[in-house]
């Protein structure tokens, strides 16, 4: 149309010159005066156009490109604040001290601020930029706390990073040794660079907050909760409790916005927001099952609650009470049982900071001890995990620290002593650990004894699975006639090589496959030259060479993302990875989908799932038999399934009304926040095959849409071309039987499973998948699904921060059994039928 109209102006100016020629021809008769005038009169009325047009361009044009050119250069001054304590010697403690209305505080704050002023003065570079000094509160011993602030103003923004810690610090303690008031001696003291949000005054009336911790539990709440807070609080709560208590909060609820740089609370062990003793800083949403518990060393605490964005969060509700100092600092002894537990102080609570113990774990001469760490978290900001130099637990010689899935640990004689170390900043939930004496002469009974002391069945030594955890029960292994021996003495299913899958870790099963080096492996194994590799060209027959290409405009294959606009997209994976792939952003759109909105704990070696955590997974009930199956949540209205859980012998599986759904469900005997909807309408594969269990999917409409929340999530749908790698780890959830032939569990559980290469899914299940399935689980068996767990989901989780569907539990020979796997239907191969069926 544009092009067609393009056409037609031009015609019509041509047009229109040739007519003004004959008008000018027949202007030839008047008078060459008259037409002088009016070439000059054109002439001006140009000229005049010209410079309106002109000055226009600039106003809009330049102007506002410099004027925007000035805004991305602007600088602002920086505020450079500092916080700390002093302790104060000779100084008698008063009550009134904590009053910062009382003559008392005002006269001591004010001498120490003039003592803080005359120490910056002696540093020329601090005394320049110095601005001010403020004590805030004082407490027992006497603690003076304070923040100092230097203005830097933008044309010497250079010397900012000169505002070291040490440096002030430096100043502070030139000053303690030159002190000559007798009076009143500060003999410690500490600063630490502070975010200037939180540097309040004394007197502040808006939103600082003065509590006193008693044994009963007493409650606050940031403003406008649960409504919301409002965007730049600066908030803060001073909490005091009697000398010989500590101080412990717990945050019932907590939903702070998920960006810690925006919003945020941090909690000190001290009254200044000083980083040397923070507790924690915290941010995003907590599920019940994960509270934010926290505990002082002495007997203060301060909360601050900084916000900056405008998107409203609900805030949190603490709860506050005192408790007796000896239930913070009492911890360790002497453990003589043959077995039992022990763990961080308070855990699962955040353990206090300034803490050390010391168990002791004796076992009967001539056994040993075994020590297996079943939750370990001591995560500190700028800590190296190698050297440990904070908090740390140390047994035989070694600190340990960080996040730990698997620490076993075994002594080498019949005592093994396990300290733990926490210093004055940043504590966390600490560690769960279970302790066990055993004999040397037979560490593992009819078991497999790894190097880390555990044990595990000797049926998964060199089955090419890294049980142990260390490795250990993979080395030294005879390859048997059906495994690889890779270059590094591991040993992988002879299956494994050539599968595009380093599945040695040293590269050896897949380096001897038929192509050479300079050669690329199409999908169905020819070799041709590697530039054949993203030339835009569609050279191997499944289109493999251009799968992963940043950009092969034209070429579309079964790798391609296609676009709504049919654009294809050679890239892996394009859809809701945050890039704009297609012109008409359909990669990009219907994204709301595949994340979890509560921020959880992650207590390793569990198999229970949490609350929230598995927002998509459904539980179906038929009729009065409680759970049947499991599904997944695509949409507020859709849900997809197994089809073999409707086509049955029995026609009553597949009448809609004798289901219930229930979605944000955890527990099968707790109803609370759980959503439960009616079906109106199952849709089995009209293909679904009951012998061989092909297209094994069902979609099913509910009768009233869900309500999406924090529990309650839709999962995100893959695109027909989107690939989930062999040897990627994804997880499978439901309700099933926790052991083939077992019962079915009430709390949802939740396994990692690998999925398998296609060529060995085909050999372990003797040909019986189809390209509408899928294997996942371990060859090794141990982990996979049951029965119950039917219809639940395979996700996966993407570097785009977002999980899809992989699979849906269709089948297999058994549970968990070696080279048994579970077999599940391949929503790729599925999604145009989901489409055309729900518009999804
Ligand atoms: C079932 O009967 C079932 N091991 C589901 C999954 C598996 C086996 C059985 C996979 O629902």
């Amino acid at each position: 149309m544009e092009c067609r109209s393009a056409v037609t102006l031009t015609k019509q100016r041509r047009n229109g010159h040739h007519e003004r020629i004959d008008f000018l021809t027949s202007k030839e008769k008047a008078s060459s005066r008259r037409k002088t005038g009016i070439i000059i009169g054109v002439l001006v009325a140009f000229l005049i156009l010209a410079a309106v047009a002109a000055f226009l361009i600039w106003l809009f044009v330049f102007k506002d490109a410099d004027s925007g050119a000035t805004l991305s250069k602007k600088l602002s001054p920086s505020v450079q604040v500092f916080s700390g304590h002093m302790k104060l010697a000779g100084e008698p403690y008063a009550q009134e001290l904590e009053d910062t209305n009382s003559k008392e505080f005002t006269n001591l704050a004010r001498k120490l601020q003039t003592i803080l002023d005359g120490n910056y003065k002696k540093d020329p570079l601090l005394a320049e930029y110095y601005t001010k000094s403020v004590v805030t509160a004082f407490s027992e011993g006497v603690i003076a706390y304070f923040w100092s602030q230097f203005d830097i103003p933008v044309e010497e923004l250079e010397i900012v990073p000169e505002f070291s810690e040490e440096r002030v610090l430096e100043a502070l303690e030139n000053g303690l040794k030159e002190q000559r008031l007798v009076s009143l001696k500060i003999i410690e003291v500490t600063a630490s660079l502070t975010d200037p949000r939180m540097a309040r005054n004394p007197g502040a009336e808006e939103c600082f907050y003065h509590l006193e911790a008693e044994e009963t539990v007493k409650k606050f709440s940031s403003p406008g909760y649960p409504r919301g807070y409002p965007p730049k609080s600066r908030c803060q709560w001073q909490i005091r409790a009697s000398e010989d208590k500590a101080i412990s909060v717990t945050f019932p609820f907590f939903h702070i916005e998920d960006d810690c740089s925006d919003d945020f609370v941090s909690i000190y062990d001290s009254l200044s927001p000083d980083d040397s003793q923070a507790i924690t800083e915290k941010c995003g949403q907590r599920p019940p099952s994960n509270h934010l518990e926290v505990v002082s060393s002495g007997n203060i605490m301060l909360i601050n609650l900084i916000t900056d964005t405008d998107v409203q969060r609900p805030g949190f509700e603490a709860e506050y009470r005192a408790i007796p100092m000896s239930q913070v600092k009492t911890c360790g002894g002497v453990l003589s049982e043959k077995a039992g537990v022990f763990t961080s102080p308070l855990h699962p609570s955040f353990y206090p900071p300034a803490v050390d113990c010391k168990w002791t774990i004796k076992v009967p001469a001539g056994n040993k001890v075994r020590v297996k760490f079943t939750m370990f978290r001591m995560k500190e900001p700028g800590v190296d995990i190698r050297v440990c130099h904070k908090d740390y637990v140390e047994v035989m010689d070694t600190k340990y620290c960080g996040e730990m899935s698997s620490l076993a640990l075994t002594s080498v004689g019949n005592i093994l002593e396990v300290r733990f170390h926490s210093d004055e900043s940043f504590t966390d939930k600490g560690f769960n650990a279970e302790y066990s004496a055993f004999d040397p002469a037979n560490p593992c009974p009819n078991q497999f004894a790894c190097a880390s002391g555990i044990c595990i069945s000797k049926d998964l030594k060199c089955d090419g699975w890294n049980d142990c955890g260390d490795m250990s029960d993979e080395v030294k292994c005879n390859c048997e006639k059906d495994q690889f021996s890779c270059d590094n003495g591991l040993c992988k299913p002879k299956l494994w090589v050539c599968d595009r899958v380093n599945d040695c870790g040293d590269g050896s099963d897949e380096k001897a496959c038929s192509c050479e080096d300079n050669e690329w492996r199409c999908g169905n194994g020819q070799c041709l030259p590697q530039d054949v590799v993203c030339d835009s060209k569609m050279d191997c027959v499944d289109g493999s060479d251009e799968a992963s290409c940043k950009s092969s405009p034209g070429v579309c294959s079964d790798f391609s993302f296609k676009c709504r606009n049919s654009e294809c997209v050679n890239k892996v994976n394009a859809e809701c990875d945050h890039v704009k792939d297609c012109s008409d952003n359909s990669d990009e759109d219907r994204c709301n989908c595949g994340t979890r909105p509560y921020k959880l704990n992650r207590i390793v070696g569990g198999q229970n799932a949490e609350l929230g955590e598995w927002p998509w997974q459904v539980s179906l009930h038929f009729l009065t038999n409680g759970h049947v199956c499991g599904a997944s949540i695509i949409s507020n209205r859709w849900i997809l399934s197994a089809a073999h859980c409707f086509v049955t012998s029995d026609p009553a599986y597949h009448v809609a009304s004798n289901w219930q759904t229930y979605s944000g469900m955890q527990d099968q005997y707790k109803q609370d926040g759980v959503q439960r909807r009616p079906l109106k309408r199952i849709i089995s594969h009209p293909d679904y095959n009951q012998m061989t269990f092909d297209y094994d999917i069902a979609l099913l409409e509910l009768t009233e849409p869900l309500q999406f929340n924090n529990t309650v999530q839709p999962i995100c749908l893959p695109s027909s071309s989107h690939v989930f790698p062999a040897g990627m780890a994804c997880w499978v959830t439901g309700w099933g039987a926790l052991r083939e032939g077992g019962q079915k569990s009430q709390l949802l559980q939740k396994a990692s499973v690998k999925i398998i290469n296609d060529t060995v899914c085909n050999v372990v299940t003797e040909g019986q998948v189809t390209s509408r399935m899928l294997c996942s689980g371990f060859l090794a068996g141990g982990v996979d699904a049951c029965q119950g767990d039917s219809g639940g989901p395979l996700v996966c989780f993407e570097e785009s921060g977002k999980w899809f569907q992989a699979g849906i539990v269709s089948w297999g020979e058994g549970c968990a059994r070696r080279n048994k796997p579970g077999v599940y239907s391949r929503v790729t191969k599925l999604r145009e039928w989901i489409k055309k069926e729900t518009e999804i």
